[in-house]
C-alpha cells in the first residue's frame, strides 16, 4: 500500500518550489517520489518566555528586559508587571538559535546575580 504524502509547507520543514516527480515502476507496481534538489527552508520561530517568581526584584526584571531584549523602560515595566500578575510573558520571538542564546544568557546572568529569574523557550 502506498502512503499518501502531504505537501503542505510546514514551518521549519524543507520544501521545494517544484513538486516531486512521480517515478513509476510498472513491474513492481511501486512509485518512487523523487524530489528535485534546490531545497530551501522556512525558518521556525521560538518564544522566549519569562517566568514569574516571588524573589527576583521588579527593578532587576526591568533591567534584564532592557539589556537582553532591547525594551524601552516603559515596555519593560509593562511586561514585568504582566509577568508578575499572570505568571509568564513573552519577552521576544526569535529563530531557534537566537531564542536559545537569549534564554541562556538571561538564566546565567540571573544565576550570577543570585536571583531565581528564569526564561524558557517554546515553539511560537
Ligand atoms: N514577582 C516578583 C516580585 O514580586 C517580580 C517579578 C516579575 C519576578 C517578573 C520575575 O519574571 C518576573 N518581586
Amino acid at each position: 500500500m502506498i502512503e499518501k504524502i502531504k505537501y503542505e509547507e510546514e514551518p521549519g520543514g524543507e520544501h521545494n518550489v517544484e513538486r516531486p516527480e512521480d517515478h513509476r515502476n510498472e513491474q513492481s507496481g511501486t512509485h518512487a517520489l523523487v524530489r528535485p534538489q534546490n531545497k530551501t527552508k522556512t525558518p521556525s520561530f521560538y518564544k522566549v518566555i519569562l517566568l514569574n517568581d516571588d524573589f527576583t526584584p521588579r527593578e532587576y526584571v526591568v533591567l534584564v528586559l532592557q539589556k537582553f531584549f532591547k525594551k524601552t523602560d516603559q515596555e519593560a515595566t509593562h511586561l514585568m508587571l504582566q509577568v508578575h500578575h499572570k505568571g509568564m510573558g513573552v519577552a521576544g520571538i526569535f529563530t531557534c538559535e537566537i531564542a536559545e542564546t537569549k534564554s541562556y544568557q538571561v538564566n546565567e546572568y540571573s544565576k550570577k546575580h543570585k536571583y531565581p529569574l528564569k526564561c524558557v523557550v517554546e515553539a511560537a
